[in-house]
């Protein structure tokens, strides 16, 4: 019998990695918030997956945190500003050998689960997969992709990779997962805030050149000076081909904003500005860029943080 997969946050990627496992006949089981939760999901019957414009339904069994099951895997699914929280309620259901797999984009947020369960294996990925919710439950997979995993501290791949291969996910061990979560911090630093700013589509950068330029120039000299010159490399052009690749879009951060989500801002611009700062690098523009940010969604009432 296989290891149950636990997924922790039956949200938008939590639920896409949820039901693919499910469907390969992989043992899962969600961790929901609290006790309402659980009884609307189970109101719900289920998970549903929208794909190719076809919904499937899946009854994956579900769990609040308090539940004493001993946990083995666990997939983090909860956003980078819930993950610390979201971890220390399940931390004394975590088995002697317990393995997580941290799904958070941006950077922080899985250094500070691994130092909250040193007892643990923290695996951090990276992934180009896109999903949104649709209804509560229900979640469309709009942009196939693929998912790189890593651990900084013990180079050699999980056997449970084999779910995934199971369940279709494509994924691949990566052994330079921190040199991938620094490039693409860099691009979502690049692209992410000056769409808010200037309320455009990734496209509309394209008026913003000599901007995006700077901006760029200077994450590349905080990403060499942070040990991570791999992640430098043609930055600069590397945006510019995604601004072109993905100009009809909106950035996450701007559907963040424009849905009056919270931003995951901490851990993408803010944690560059923080690390340049402890390196005692000075770089204005990406300074200037967060205050402009951090006040623009204050004016709009949203969090800051
Ligand atoms: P989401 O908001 O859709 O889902 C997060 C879920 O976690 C929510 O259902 C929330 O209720 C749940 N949650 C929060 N705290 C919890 C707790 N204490 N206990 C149980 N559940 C809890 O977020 P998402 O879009 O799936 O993003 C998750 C992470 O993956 C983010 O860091 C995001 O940047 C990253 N990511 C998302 C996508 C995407 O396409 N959605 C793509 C790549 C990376
Ligand atoms: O990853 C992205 C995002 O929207 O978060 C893009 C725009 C592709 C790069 O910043």
């Amino acid at each position: 019998m296989s290891t149950t997969w636990h997924v922790l946050g039956a949200g938008s990627l939590g639920t896409l990695w949820a039901t693919r496992l499910a469907r390969a006949g992989v043992p899962v089981r969600l961790v929901l918030r609290d006790t309402t939760r659980l009884q609307a999901y189970e109101a719900s019957g289920g998970l549903t997956l929208v794909e190719h414009g076809e919904a499937q339904h899946y009854a994956v069994p579900a769990e609040t945190a308090d539940s004493t099951q001993p946990i083995n895997r666990l997939l983090v699914a909860c956003k980078a500003y819930d993950t610390e929280s979201a971890v220390a309620r399940l931390a004394p259901r975590l088995a002697p050998g317990a393995e997580l797999i941290l799904l958070q984009n941006g950077l922080g947020s899985q250094d500070a689960v691994a130092a909250q369960v040193p007892q643990a294996r923290c695996i951090y990925a990276s992934s180009t997969e896109g999903a949104f919710r649709d209804g509560d439950w229900r979640v469309v997979f709009a942009g196939h992709g693929f998912t790189w995993l890593g651990d900084a501290s013990h180079p050699v791949a999980p056997i449970w990779l084999d779910d995934l291969s199971t369940a279709s996910i494509p994924h691949e061990w990566s052994t330079d997962i921190l040199t991938r979560l620094w490039r693409k911090l860099a691009l979502n630093c690049a692209i992410n805030p000056l769409t808010v700013l200037h309320d455009c589509r990734n496209g509309g950068l394209q008026q913003h050149h000599c901007e995006v330029a700077t901006l760029c120039g200077e994450l590349v000299e905080l990403l060499e000076r942070c040990g991570q010159p791999a992640a430098a490399e043609n930055l600069q052009q590397e945006v510019e081909r995604v601004i072109h690749a993905t100009a009809a879009n909106y950035s996450s951060m701007h559907q963040d904003v424009t849905s009056k989500r919270r931003t995951e801002i901490s851990y993408l611009l803010g944690y560059a500005c923080k690390v340049a700062g402890r390196h005692q690098l000075n770089l204005p523009h990406l300074n200037q860029l967060e205050s402009r940010l951090i006040a623009r969604l204050q004016s709009l009432g949203l969090p800051s943080d």
